[in-house]
């Protein structure tokens, strides 16, 4: 399978992260994309490419053009401010408040634009999302114009990001952008199927009334995990979108024996929906000892699920999305995508 990377992606080194009350370094680090590559050429998973550049056009396809303006200058303006940490947010337009006017100081913008106090932004963020919407866009191009499968190594990941809001690591929905691509270039159907520990809140709002895509998500339940506000298993789409957003929430604690039986539904529902392809957004952070997750999957584990993906007979557009234990991202991560490849 053929890898899409670009050392752009690392132009991202935040220093803080907001969790626990404490700034720490953030788990969402450079290293990762370090460890995967290391681990694709060590397995020789098959050639690694550099991406295409596509502009900001598709990006705009999915996300807010004030928003995508905010991203760009956010640092600059934080800095211009004079304040001298990273941009947190420190207040929101929540409950009892009006969310319907967007301040135009850059601590009100922050507060509007983010969903989370865990993303700081930093010099470098906007340029390493537009990297990693152009591996997302090139590997959707190389599946949509070969009908192989490829592999997107997107950092930052995408799939909190919803149409204009940032968090939990994420700017520009990777997996959005490039399904929306893909029926932009003819594709009637696509399927969306998120394995990310957490739930993919960014790319179920963006499709929630759309019937062109397929999202299924199978994550750690949001009653007591991060996104906590989306995710749970009620939330069947709207509109024509009606039936076509599936959630899949799982106690802390879930193993694989209780985590493929989502997948096997999951991988039913697909062949009845018969996209043009899917997108699988790829988190490892369901790993047995990530370090911010609860799931219990063991590192052999994710070569099984990549057998049983191959079983849905799709070009398939992997995307990575999160994976915190550092030392076994690269392990995890192409297991899966050597077990798709050899079932
Ligand atoms: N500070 C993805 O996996 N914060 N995002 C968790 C630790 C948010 C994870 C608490 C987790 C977001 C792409
Ligand atoms: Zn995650």
């Amino acid at each position: 399978m053929l890898t899409f990377h670009s050392e752009r992606t690392k132009l991202r080194q935040a220093r803080t992260e907001l969790n626990g009350g404490e700034l720490v370094t953030p788990f969402e680090c450079p290293e990762r994309v370090d460890m995967i590559i290391d681990r694709v050429r060590q397995q020789r998973l098959g050639e690694i490419r550099t991406p295409d550049e596509y502009g900001l056009v598709p990006v705009l396809a999915i996300h807010d053009a004030r928003y995508v303006d905010f991203l760009e200058r956010a640092w600059d303006d934080w800095q211009g401010a004079g304040l001298a940490g990273e941009p947190i947010p420190a207040i929101w337009p929540t409950r009892r408040l009006r969310d319907d006017r967007i301040p135009d100081s850059i601590r009100g913008e922050v507060g509007y634009y983010a969903l989370g106090g865990d993303t700081s932004l930093c010099p470098g963020t906007f340029e390493a999302a537009q990297a990693s919407k152009d591996i997302a866009l090139s590997a959707l191009d190389h599946v949509f114009d070969t009908r192989a499968s490829a592999f997107g190594l997107c950092r930052p990941p995408g799939h909190h990001a919803a149409i204009d809001q940032y968090g939990g690591y994420c700017f520009f929905n990777n997996a959005a952008i490039a399904a929306q691509r893909a029926l932009d270039r003819g594709a009637e159907r696509v399927a969306i199927l998120d394995i990310d520990f957490h739930h993919g809140n960014g790319t179920q709002d963006i499709f929630y009334r759309r019937d062109d895509v397929l999202v299924q998500s199978i994550h750690g339940d949001p009653q007591h995990e991060f996104p906590y506000f989306l995710g749970f298993a009620d939330e069947t789409g709207e509109q024509a979108g009606q039936g076509f957003n599936v959630n899949y929430p799982l106690p802390s604690g879930t193993g694989y024996a209780d985590w493929r039986k989502p997948l096997d539904r999951a991988i039913a529902r697909l062949s009845a929906y018969q996209p043009d392809l899917l997108i699988v957004s790829v988190g490892v952070d369901t790993y047995e000892n990530d370090p911010i997750s609860s799931f219990r999957l063991k590192s052999e584990d994710f070569s099984d699920c990549g057998r049983l993906l191959k079983q849905a007979g799709l070009p398939t557009v992997f995307l990575m999305e999160g994976g915190y234990a550092v030392a076994e991202i690269g392990i995890n991560t192409v297991n899966l995508l050597s077990g798709f490849d050899d079932a």
